[in-house]
């Protein structure tokens, strides 16, 4: 063993990685999880759509459905007619370019009538394709794309519950269904939902934003992403299963932190690899926006972004997803991924195909992948992390997510620590006793910084020989937020917990209103 050479530390990351498939949650239809497909499934793979008759819901707990008949449309200013009508009709003529795909768009969403709306459209078609891929998308992959989304009549008879905020509830589909919901997108198709309040904590879902962007290069490439995504699907159609499940913790459920026993959990540290790339059949963190999939459908591409382009199963969760609250996550199981990529950000770049075929599936033709949703405090300033009350709120958000299920492991990096602005070192510290508490251990990725890998490892390991449990951890951090927030030290947290925790003496600074801690 070469430390120099070596990229990672701590436990060999086949030891984190769980043995066996985790199965959780089953597939069984209850009032807490919709299954849009008949159980139980068939040994052959095919999957009959649920339910059978139709029986369609506008109200607020339910999505608004493109094809559902209470979806009208103004043609003047005294006639109505149905949307879905509209719809159908305008996908009877060929299509041959961004402009009439545009246009066709525009005659079913009167809300987007600007001057040349779709310049991000354009110029993909225009420029970033060269001609016989525009030639191809316009004769072959879009009638496939649009025969995808006229599907939504036949496999989606049922209603779309909303995971609504506060509530514990899955939707299972098919990777199929999931493929026609996302042709809607694509097509721009689904009514508008935010114009009422009682749906405007739902995230966007049409791609119009996506589409409205300017030249942005990144835009462009993850238009790409979504292209490959299509081609694939139409050519072979997927045989798996998706299931969609938000969490929501009680305050009663949460673990007092300050009281907790726990001991550390195991640690893979690396700076080299990445959690799509590494984390296979552990519980992949997204970095993930109140909202879920964040600036997706936009001008967007840092790592949630870039995750949800990657795998655009995951950008289905926006059409039914309320934003997240503090104790709540999203957990997406069996999702695929499409896309490769190089760079980051502003260099985004898709690379080509990725084959997920390796990847086993569990009892319910899901794919091993379970990303976990959790959104971090957005830091304006960097010294506000530092508050207990913000701990606090991060080390039970990031409990809500790692707590799903009774095993596994967790893949995860510097969350809350880019576009948020956070501090890595805490937020290591701030995970670590999430993942402790659900006795899961934790496979980090330093995204190539080694400085941080080092720091990481050996506060793990110090805090390991002095058998440090949660509730000790927590008890120093809560000290050195007393003090740098009351007595503004400058001194680093690391420092302090080295100090703190060689002297065997932890400052008590609990007082009565965080009792709870
Ligand atoms: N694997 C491991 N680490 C990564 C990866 C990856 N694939 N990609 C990036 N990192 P950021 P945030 C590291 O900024 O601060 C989005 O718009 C890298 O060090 O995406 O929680 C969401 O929708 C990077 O700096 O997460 C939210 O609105 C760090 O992880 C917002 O950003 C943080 O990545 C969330 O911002």
């Amino acid at each position: 063993f070469d430390a120099e050479e070596c990229s990672w530390r701590g436990m060999p990351l086949d030891e984190i990685r769980p043995k066996h498939i985790c199965t959780y949650p089953s597939v069984r239809s209850s009032p807490n999880h919709t299954v849009l497909f008949k159980l139980p499934i068939s040994n052959n793979g095919h999957f009959e759509p649920h339910p059978s008759m139709r029986a369609d819901k506008w109200d607020q707990d339910h999505v608004r459905m493109p094809h559902s008949p209470e979806s009208m449309y103004p043609v003047s200013q005294t006639e109505l007619k149905s949307r879905w009508q509209i719809i159908c009709d305008t996908y009877k003529r060929p299509i041959t370019s961004s402009r009439e795909l545009e246009k066709a768009i525009l005659s079913y969403n009167l809300n987007t009538k600007d001057d040349l709306v779709f310049g991000a459209l354009h110029e993909f078609f225009n420029r970033t394709l060269d001609q016989s891929e525009m030639i191809g998308f316009f004769q072959s992959l879009l009638p496939k794309i649009v025969k995808l989304a006229l599907e939504i009549e036949d496999k989606f008879r049922g209603s779309l519950p909303i995971l609504a905020k506060g509530g514990n509830r899955s939707i299972s589909m098919t990777q199929v269904q999931a493929g026609i919901l996302l042709a809607n997108a694509f097509l721009c198709t689904f009514p508008r939902r935010n114009s009422t309040t009682a749906q405007s904590a739902l995230p966007s879902i049409n791609f119009y934003r996506l589409f409205q962007c300017d030249s942005l290069d990144r835009v462009q490439q993850k238009l790409k992403c979504f292209v490959n995504y299509f081609r694939r699907i139409v050519g072979e159609r997927p045989s798996g299963v998706v299931t969609y499940t938000r969490r929501h913790v009680r305050q009663s459920e949460l673990p007092r932190w300050s009281n907790s026993d726990a001991k550390l959990c195991q640690l893979h540290v690396s700076s080299s690899g990445t959690i799509e790339d590494e984390g296979g059949g552990m519980m992949e963190v997204d970095f993930a926006n109140q909202n879920v999939g964040g600036g997706v459908l936009g001008r967007g591409s840092v790592q949630e972004e870039i995750r949800f382009v990657l795998c655009p199963e995951l950008v289905v969760a926006r059409l039914f997803c309320e934003s997240l609250g503090d104790t709540e996550a999203l957990i997406v199981t069996g999702c695929e991924r499409f896309n490769t990529y190089e760079g980051y950000g502003g260099t985004f770049t898709w690379s080509g195909d990725y084959n997920d075929s390796a990847r086993q599936r569990d009892s319910y033709h899901r794919l091993n992948t379970i990303v976990v949703a959790i959104d971090a405090l957005h830091n304006n300033r960097q010294s506000d992390q530092f508050k207990l009350e913000a701990i606090k709120r991060e080390t039970n958000k990031a409990y809500a997510g790692f707590s799903f299920g009774q095993e596994g492991a967790i893949a995860t990096g510097n969350w809350g620590c880019g576009a948020f602005n956070g501090d890595p070192l805490l937020k290591f510290l701030i995970q670590l006793m999430a993942a402790s508490v659900c006795r899961k251990p934790i496979a980090y990725f330093t995204f190539g910084d080694e400085e941080l890998r080092d720091k990481l490892f050996e506060m793990h390991q110090f805090l390991m020989r002095k058998d440090v449990t949660v509730g000790v951890l927590w008890r120093v951090i809560r000290a050195y937020s007393f003090l740098k927030n009351v007595s503004k030290s400058g001194e680093s947290l690391y420092d302090y917990i080295y100090c703190t925790l060689d002297t065997g003496h932890i400052p008590d600074v609990g007082c009565p209103m965080e009792c709870d801690t």
